[in-house]
């Protein structure tokens, strides 16, 4: 019988055609779900989330999903990404298993457990892909509402490209900004400040981002009435919907098993999005969670019965079948047989999955194998070690590697012919598994910073001596001029050129466009930066005082830092953070809290110049690269004077590398930003005193001195010092790890190192309150004085 028979012929056969293919798929999905939970509890995957329940009104936003266009969501949208044909059902499978490879699982290849979606938007050079012509993803992150910042960005991409005229050549990246950015969140993360910030902020940038929310009524166990005022969301957001006078949102209701109203809603949502660009909310309720939250347990422990009976009648599959049904799409005996191939095909593509990966670390294990089977005989130990190995159920690579180093434990002082064939094994499997499990932390590609070459400032004998922040405004003069996708936003940075003027009169020069104000609303300013740059722009994203960053430090941190290394290469975002901070005076505009970002931010370069010449430096390196970036000025250097290099528009800083900023022999002091010329004051009191310090400026944190420049001065000096302005134990702490540890500075040492840091407290606003908080010249003399007291107090008598 054909699949599109119809009772009833009221619906045409193409339509009825459509129709089945949608079911087939829904079927198909919801199959792969209830397969995936069992995976888990035989054990052959770790944790199960699944998108059962919400696959009808994805298979609808999939319909108006077209090429060029991006999604930023959530661990339930396994049918969108099926839909749009960017998972297929064994990719789906070995994401389950997390398999390691980028073939089998390319979203993230075995980093990302279930359900955390992404599309390859680079290529294996870590260039962009033509993205304006793919259907894209970007990389799913597992913190609640986390999606919603970066969503900005992307849907605010589509809005520059179709509004500055410049841009119009980049066709690879945009087609005339006609990109829609499509996000999806469960109802109950809506509760979280990042949902409501990312839609308050659309509202106001009017950009083309097609909101919609999974509404389940559930966040795990949490009803609705812990989550949300009326326990509905569009309810309300109706405050954001627009009117004949005022902009805002256009805000549609639908159910979630309603077929035929879910694929009208989503195409009236389209064409408002993608045509006016104006921001949508689908509020899609009444959906249901068939097998619960995730297989960490089961939601008859908190759904009453009534609710559990209603989710069975509701299930928008369900419903559907009722509709085809009802409408005359095909005939019940169709729809069977459509529903026994779907649970045939979600098998066999979880068979191949499992074959697949199953055979990937049987290889690797088969190879060590071999080689312990040559030495059985000779060795009881090792006929042992393998028989282990061979009888280990589902073995994972460590079973193998600990196979190989037990053997090689069990043969030390022994002779035997195959301890060259296991070193080999281990050396050869510890590279793939590098390359499996560490790789990525930063960009691998041809644009690492740690490749940018480096090109030494200049300057004329008549070179201007100027502001520190008029420096800046040179540096991102030409930056603009060079680059039309360059742009930089923040608080205050567009009219009034940002509150220290280093973008002033450049949004006059460049427009709105390119250097522009924002709301106050620091993570969302990040998620525009992360969203914009995922699309190929190369924006400054900056956040007005270092105290600040805290309201950041979370989206930078879970999404920015690790956007490269959660997908394998698969996805970056250059982005560069501008902030300030160290000095100026107060609570809240004064702090220095590098260790909670050296802590947070591992993925990003943290570069920490001393003036607004080595900042300027710096991001002239960071625009030529593909890493993402923050970068601290000093909050009170922007009016200090320095002379302007001739070719400030292209001199570049290498990163990893500190300056030395005086030479000594006695003491080596270890620093950044803007306590380098605190401690010089301190320095020139200590020569007079005859003790000679090497000061050094660190410049960068991460990477921190990537040649070793430090323990060449600690060889010389034999003692060491580290000064910073951020909490004791703080970054101080870090780098002496560095020197101690990973350039065994240790050995080199004739007394114990010393660090100098600020009080454990943030400065208070009162007069001199830096003085006492923060380290000064007269604190560094006196430990550097008693540093050197301890090896010569005949020569360094007591102070007191
Ligand atoms: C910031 C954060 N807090 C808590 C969690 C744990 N968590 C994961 S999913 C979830 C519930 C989300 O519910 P909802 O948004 O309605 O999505 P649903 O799973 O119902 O589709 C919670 C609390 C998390 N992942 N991130
Ligand atoms: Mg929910």
């Amino acid at each position: 019988m054909s699949q599109t028979k119809t009772a009833v012929p009221s619906i045409s056969a193409k339509k009825a055609e459509t129709i089945l293919a949608d079911y087939r798929l829904a079927c198909e999905s919801r199959e792969a779900s209830l397969l995936g939970r069992k995976e888990v509890f035989m054990g052959k995957a770790k944790f199960g989330i699944f998108g059962d329940g919400k696959e009808v009104a994805q298979i609808a936003m999939a319909k108006v999903f077209r090429i060029g266009d991006f999604r930023s969501g959530y661990y339930r949208d396994q049918t969108f990404m099926m839909a749009i044909n960017e998972l297929s059902l064994t990719a789906y499978f070995a994401q389950l298993y997390a398999h390691t490879s980028v073939q089998a699982e390319p979203a993230s290849a075995g980093r990302q457990m279930t359900g955390h979606f992404a599309t390859r938007m680079l290529d294996e050079n870590g260039k962009l892909k033509p993205l304006a012509k793919l259907k894209n993803s970007s990389a799913d992150i597992s913190p609640t509402a986390a999606q919603m910042p970066r969503l900005l960005g992307l849907a605010q991409a589509s809005k520059l490209f179709r509004e500055n005229p410049d841009l119009k050549n980049f066709k690879d990246l945009s087609i005339n900004g006609n990109e829609i950015a499509f996000g999806t969140i469960g109802n109950a993360s809506t509760s979280e400040g990042m949902f409501f910030e990312a839609i308050n902020a659309a509202g106001v940038l009017q950009v083309p981002m097609l909101m919609s929310v999974w509404d389940d009524e559930y966040g795990i166990s949490v009803p609705k009435e812990y989550q949300t005022t009326k326990g509905s969301i569009s309810k309300i957001l109706s405050g954001f919907q627009r009117n004949k006078s005022e902009e805002g949102f256009e805000i549609f209701t639908v159910n979630g098993w309603d077929y035929e109203e879910l694929c009208r809603t989503y195409e009236k949502a389209e064409k408002i999005c993608r045509e006016e660009h104006v921001p949508v909310l689908v509020h899609v309720t009444e959906m249901t969670q068939p097998q619960g939250h995730s297989t960490s347990g089961s939601h008859e422990r908190y759904k009453s019965k009534e609710r559990l009976e209603w989710e069975k009648e509701f299930d928008c599959i369900r419903k559907m079948r009722e509709w085809m049904i009802n409408q005359g799409v095909a005939l019940p005996e169709v729809l069977d047989g459509i529903e026994k191939e779907a649970k045939a095909t979600a098998k066999s593509a979880k068979d191949i999955a499992w074959r697949t990966f199953e055979e990937d670390t049987k290889n690797n294990q088969n190879a060590l194998l071999d080689i312990l089977a040559n030495g059985a005989n000779e060795h009881p130990e090792i006929a042992g070690i393998k028989e282990h190995l061979e009888k280990t159920t589902n073995p994972e690579r460590l079973d193998a590697v600990r196979a190989a180093k037990k053997s090689l434990r069990a043969l030390a002082g022994k002779e035997s012919g195959i301890k060259e064939g296991i070193k080999k094994w281990i050396a050869d499997s510890s590279a793939d598994n590098f390359d499996r499990y560490n790789s990525y932390v930063h960009s691998q590609s041809e644009w690492s910073a740690l490749k940018v070459s480096p090109i030494a400032a200049e300057y004329a004998e008549d070179s201007p001596v100027l502001d520190g922040r008029e420096i800046l405004q040179a540096c991102f003069e030409a930056a603009l001029k060079a680059d039309p996708l360059v742009l930089a936003f923040g608080e205050d940075v567009g009219k009034i050129g940002d509150v220290n003027q280093g973008f002033a009169g450049l949004q006059e020069k460049f427009g709105k466009l390119r250097v522009t104000d924002t709301g106050i609303r620091e993570c969302t300013i990040i998620g525009q930066g992360i969203g914009l740059a995922l699309r190929g722009f190369r924006p400054i994203a900056e956040i007005q005082y270092l105290d600040y960053l805290l309201y950041a430090i979370q989206i930078l941190s879970d999404d920015l830092a690790n956007l490269q290394y959660r997908t394998k290469g698969g996805q970056k975002a250059p982005l560069i953070v501008r902030t300030r901070g160290h000095r100026l005076e107060g609570i809240w505009h004064a702090g220095s809290p590098i260790g909670m970002i050296l802590n947070s931010l591992r993925g990003m370069y943290v570069l920490v110049p001393r003036n607004m010449t080595q900042a300027a430096g710096f991001y002239n390196t960071m625009l030529q690269s593909d890493d993402p970036c923050l970068i601290i000025e000093c909050l009170n250097g922007y009016r200090l004077k320095e002379k302007l290099p001739t070719n400030i528009n292209e001199f570049r800083l290498p990163i990893g590398v500190p300056e030395i900023l005086r030479e000594g022999m006695d003491v080596t002091i270890v620093t950044y930003g803007s306590m380098c010329r605190v401690v010089m004051d301190a320095a020139n009191d200590l020569e007079a005193a005859g003790i000679s310090c090497e000061v050094i400026d660190a410049q960068t944190l991460l990477p921190f001195d990537i040649h070793h420049a430090i323990l060449q001065s600690v060889k010389k000096t034999n003692r060491v010092v580290f000064a910073d302005e951020d909490i004791p134990g703080g970054a101080t702490a870090f780098m002496m790890q560095q020197i101690l540890e990973v350039q065994k500075g240790y050995a080199y040492l004739d007394a114990a190192p010393v660090t100098i840091t600020a009080k454990e407290h943030r400065p208070p606003y009162a007069s001199d309150g830096d003085y006492f908080s923060k380290p000064n010249p007269e604190e560094i003399f006196e430990k550097v004085y008693e540093l050197m007291r301890e090896s010569d107090p005949d020569r360094f008598p007591s102070i007191y």
